[in-house]
């Protein structure tokens, strides 16, 4: 009853140090040990694999570093070689989903996507389904990692102005971003989000008003201006006891329902051309749990209907 499903590409982009814990690298091999090709196999989509990316070597030193902003010359590195990878497999047709890897990620894997969009005259909409909001800079940041400020990087703050090089900057504009599962933020960081007008989805305003509603409002503004959506899935948005995998576990997230309401939500809205998914630490993860709530999540946002869940195989059944 459907017409023919896209192909989706698989891309492992193991950074780890723009976080402050490391493992992150292992997050790749953790989402394809728990399935995550298997369940979009199953559900019909043409997928690929294309392996993680290598470490890039050193990037060329082209004068001081910004200060604050740790490991800025690898973190350039990755995101050049991540932002041209995005471009051509957006090009392609196919729809990406990133494995990470720390949010950093986020500044080439959107960059590209946005190029690619821009080429095509749809806006690009990123929903940032985040504990944080990742809207630091230099300038604002209370620690210099580098995964939370790549949102702020995304709609063209400065400070991190050469991390591109050359390399077309495709900056989409704050009112292009939605910050969602908001429930950590720091002062100067908090004032910019205001400043800018970024649009803010807290855990209170979830509470409030239910990820239905919120999400449909997100929907809205995409489907009003004719645009596209990049989804932006930090597993910190999750509460962490349903999600214990992450370095950064902030109380009084989202519950498992919530979670997958978004994902069922975005599927229907036929909007969504590419994914992040982000800052999974195997290493400190319980027996694969994270890994396995993230990869069915996925399965969520790409058309597994509650309806197509089978019994689990621990169900006691009549006669047994
Ligand atoms: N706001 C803090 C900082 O900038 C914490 C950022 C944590 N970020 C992530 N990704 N875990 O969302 O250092
Ligand atoms: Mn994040
Ligand atoms: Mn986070
Ligand atoms: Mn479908």
């Amino acid at each position: 009853s459907e017409a023919a499903q896209p192909r989706i590409a698989l891309l492992g982009v193991p950074i780890e140090i723009g976080a402050s814990q490391l493992g992150t690298l292992m997050g790749p091999d953790a989402l394809r040990t728990a399935g995550i090709g298997r369940i979009l196999d199953q559900l019909g989509f043409a997928v690929e694999d294309h392996g993680n990316m290598a470490k890039p070597g050193p990037a060329p030193a082209e004068g001081p570093p910004p200060a604050n902003a740790k490991y800025y010359d690898t973190i350039k590195g990755w995101i050049r070689a991540l932002s041209e990878r995005s471009y051509a497999l957006a090009r392609s047709g196919a729809v990406p989903i990133f494995m990470g890897g720390d949010h950093s990620l986020s500044m080439g894997s959107v960059n590209g996507v946005a190029r690619h969009w821009q080429e095509q005259g749809r806006p690009l909409f990123v929903l940032w389904v985040d504990a944080h909001a990742d809207y630091n800079t230099p300038q604002t940041t209370e620690t210099g990692n580098m995964h939370g400020m790549s949102a702020a990087f995304l709609c063209g703050e400065g400070g991190l102005d050469d991390l591109l090089g050359g390399a077309p900057r495709a900056s989409i504009g704050p009112d292009q971003l939605d910050l969602f599962g908001i429930r950590s933020i720091d002062p100067e960081e908090k004032k910019l989000v205001f400043e800018r007008c970024v649009a803010i989805a807290d855990m209170r305003a979830i509470d409030e008003f239910g990820v239905g509603v919120l999400i449909r409002k997100v929907i809205e503004r995409v489907r009003a201006r004719n645009g596209v959506l990049h989804v932006s899935f930090d597993v910190d948005f999750l509460d962490p006891t349903v999600a214990p995998g992450v370095g950064t576990t902030v109380p009084g997230g989202a519950t498992y329902r919530e979670a997958h309401l978004i994902m069922e939500l975005l599927h229907d809205s036929g909007l969504v051309r590419s994914v992040d998914i982000v800052e999974l630490n195997p290493f400190l993860d319980e027996r694969g749990r994270t890994a396995r709530v993230a990869v069915e999540l996925i399965g969520s946002l790409f058309g597994l209907q509650i309806t197509d869940r089978r019994t689990p195989s621990n169900a006691v059944l009549p006669g047994n």
